[in-house]
């Protein structure tokens, strides 16, 4: 008995890769403002601490731009053997329907100071590569003052504002204050990053929805169970081993997109990835509860191969609609291979160029499956509702007009018109400026406009067509 005993003992000791390396040092914790800032357990400078040494901490991000850097004892090892290529995970509290992604970057101590003083590489996930995802995105917060919540106006560089909402549970400022945050000042400061869309539907209560990502964000993925150290597969939707969100130093980028090959990193940076509002859970906002690296066991394999559609808005009109869709191979893009799409509905095609089609109205699902790997599948959904007034639903027609180029520096054409009504909006819906009798060919000059997106409708009425404009 005592022998049975003592073995038990001992397998429940030394579990299978028993090494297990936590966040040692956060190094800085700078939030936006949001409805967990300014209090415990979430949103005060002592919470990042509680990261060390472990994966049940809490600590809140804010809102888009808020960050925290921490690192681990040792560096962590873009380690061949790693199961799925990935090298660490971060845990979270993302549930199956409320994602809240942070965007991850890594640095390498290349000067071996141990102080990251060296260069941030953001690892580029499923959304990097989509049209809506901006890069150096900045966003300035205003603290509204006052003892209490209240909302916290944000104004962008491309000319858009909002705010972050107050709410009744939470009744503290939600502005960083001086006495935790001496290093915010006391009016305004401004956060930058990388801007994802996500799919966030809070239009629809009580059901509000915040779609996870396909792969490489923070806050993201549920969690599993098992060692912390045996990773998720994030090219297939199960939860495997330790679940949350995995992340390989492979998928590390420079400023110009260009993957960089790190043998390991030292430092780690998450920043809210989103910027919009969520309904009655308050502003999106990455939480982070501790991260780990991974343990090298050769054993472990799994599918490597991954289709990321872009999600669809919750509620589109009818019309076309331009499919973004990607191939992945161990989270890098590869060319993508013919795929077949089926709808759930006859009123639904999409055409060899992935471009959408919509005659009728309901709820709609659309699968993508790579043409001779059946495995290899990915779908959408959305509603398809013909009275919806959405004034900036991006349509473009494969047959219709173009613009040309985009993005545009000074002069910009639009192909495929006789004789049409343009009209340019900022994104924000404010009409800037209005053309009559445009024929194709003819060069429009956007030279005082400052860079930032804009939308160019083209005719008028429910027919009309919208093109998206990036000013440089
Ligand atoms: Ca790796
Ligand atoms: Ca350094
Ligand atoms: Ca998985």
């Amino acid at each position: 008995m005592l022998r049975k005993l003592i073995i038990y003992a001992f397998l429940i000791l030394t579990p299978l890769g028993a090494r297990a390396q936590y966040i040692s040092q956060v190094i800085e914790y700078l939030p936006a403002p949001g409805q967990f800032i300014n209090s415990m357990p979430w949103g005060l400078p002592v919470s990042a601490s509680s990261l060390i040494g472990g994966v049940n901490g809490s600590l809140s991000l804010g809102a888009f731009g808020g960050k925290v850097v921490f690192r681990f004892a040792e560096a962590v090892e873009n380690h061949p053997d790693n199961p799925y290529g990935i090298d660490f995970t971060i845990f979270g509290n993302a549930t199956s329907e409320w994602s809240e992604p942070g965007v991850v970057w890594v640095m390498k101590d290349e000067n071996e100071n141990s102080l990251p003083d060296d260069t941030w590489y953001e690892l580029a996930g499923s959304d990097y590569h989509f049209s809506t995802t901006l890069r150096e995105y900045e966003v300035s917060y205003a603290n509204p003052g006052g003892e209490e919540a209240r909302d916290v106006p944000w104004s962008d560089q491309l000319g858009n504002s909002g705010a972050i909402k107050a709410n009744s549970v939470h009744t503290q400022p939600y502005y960083p204050l001086s006495d935790s945050f001496p290093e915010v000042p006391e009016d305004t400061y401004m956060l930058s990053g990388t801007l994802i869309q996500g799919a966030v539907d809070v239009d629809h209560p009580p059901l509000i929805k915040s779609l996870r990502r396909s792969f490489a964000y923070a806050d993201n993925q549920v969690r599993g169970s098992g060692p912390h150290t045996v990773p998720d597969n994030p090219y297939t939707l199960e939860v495997e081993h330790s679940g949350a969100d995995a992340f390989d130093i492979g998928w590390a980028v420079n400023e110009e997109g260009s993957y960089v090959e790190l043998d390991q990193i030292h430092f780690v940076k998450v920043q809210t990835g989103i910027l919009h509002e969520g309904g009655f859970l308050g502003e999106i906002s990455t939480e982070i509860t501790g991260a780990v690296d991974v343990a090298p066991d050769h054993t472990i394999s799994g599918m490597l191969d991954l289709l990321v559609i872009q999600d669809l808005s919750a509620e589109v009109d009818t019309g076309s609609i331009q499919l973004e869709l990607y191939m992945f191979h161990m989270g890098r893009p590869v060319s993508l291979p013919q795929v077949q799409w089926t709808s759930s509905e006859e009123w639904a095609s999409v055409d060899e160029s992935n471009m959408l089609f919509l005659s009728g109205s309901g709820a709609l699902t659309l699968t993508a499956t790579v043409v001779g790997e059946s495995s290899i599948t990915a779908s959408v959904s959305t509603l398809v509702n013909p009275e919806l007034q959405v004034g900036f639903e991006l349509r473009e027609f494969d047959t219709g007009p173009t613009l040309y180029p985009n993005p545009v520096r000074d002069f910009f054409h639009v192909s495929g018109v006789e004789q049409v009504n343009l009209f340019l909006y900022e994104s924000t819906g404010k009409l800037l400026m209005q053309l009559e009798d445009y024929t194709a060919g003819d060069a429009i000059s956007i030279q005082e406009l400052s860079p930032g997106l804009y939308f160019l409708k083209i005719g008028e009425s429910r027919s009309a067509s919208f093109l998206k404009l990036l000013k440089q």
